[in-house]
């Protein structure tokens, strides 16, 4: 909003007088929305445990846009994640919707839109990366549950039938055994 103050001038011969009038013009530059929400940084990458309470805090995404009034009020959604995380609309604090399971899912690549309302409206993306982390929640487990074997009794004592490697589903896990012809190790 601007004042431009104008000074009218009336110089009359007859009176000799001079008379000034003070008028002020109010100018008001209405906005349009002629900016995108903007997101910084645009890329967010967090760890988040795989047992990590539903509706706990992964990330909050801000954008922001210097428009004013509706044209600068924004509102925040999610794309992908597979229903497994929420954002809040107004404040754009993401939090876990569903619980995870980093051996089934070990990385979510969401996206987080920023929308103005202004008319008509625009928006702004933001990519939030989420990588699972371990948890200890899986005991080791065998490929078969039963396994038979028929060794002759001319086997030599210390001889290797069968070797197993229990498997698990935990990262970095993959212990192993041997059975051999024996009580104690090969
Ligand atoms: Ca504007
Ligand atoms: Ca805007
Ligand atoms: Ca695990």
């Amino acid at each position: 909003m601007s004042h431009l103050p104008l000074r009218l001038n009336n110089k009359s011969a007859y009176f000799k007088k001079t008379f000034s009038l003070l008028l002020c013009i109010i100018v008001e530059v209405t906005d349009i929305n002629d900016n995108d929400p903007k997101f910084d940084p645009v890329l967010v990458t967090k760890s988040v445990p795989e047992n990590a309470e539903v509706e706990s805090n992964v990330a909050e995404i801000k954008a922001t846009d210097i428009d004013s009034g509706f044209n600068k009020e924004i509102r925040y959604s999610l794309r992908g994640g597979e229903g497994r995380f929420s954002v809040d609309p107004v404040s754009g604090l993401v939090s876990l919707g569903a619980q995870l399971d980093r051996e089934t899912t070990a990385e979510y690549e969401l996206l987080v839109v920023a929308e103005d309302q202004g008319r008509p409206a625009r928006s702004a993306t933001a990519t939030l990366q989420v990588q699972v982390t371990d948890v200890n929640d899986n005991p080791p487990k065998f490929s078969e549950p039963e396994y038979q074997l028929e060794v002759l009794e001319t086997e030599s004592v210390g001889a290797t039938l069968l070797s197993l490697s229990p498997l698990s589903l935990q990262t970095n896990m993959f212990p192993s055994r041997d059975i051999c012809n024996g009580t104690t190790g090969c």
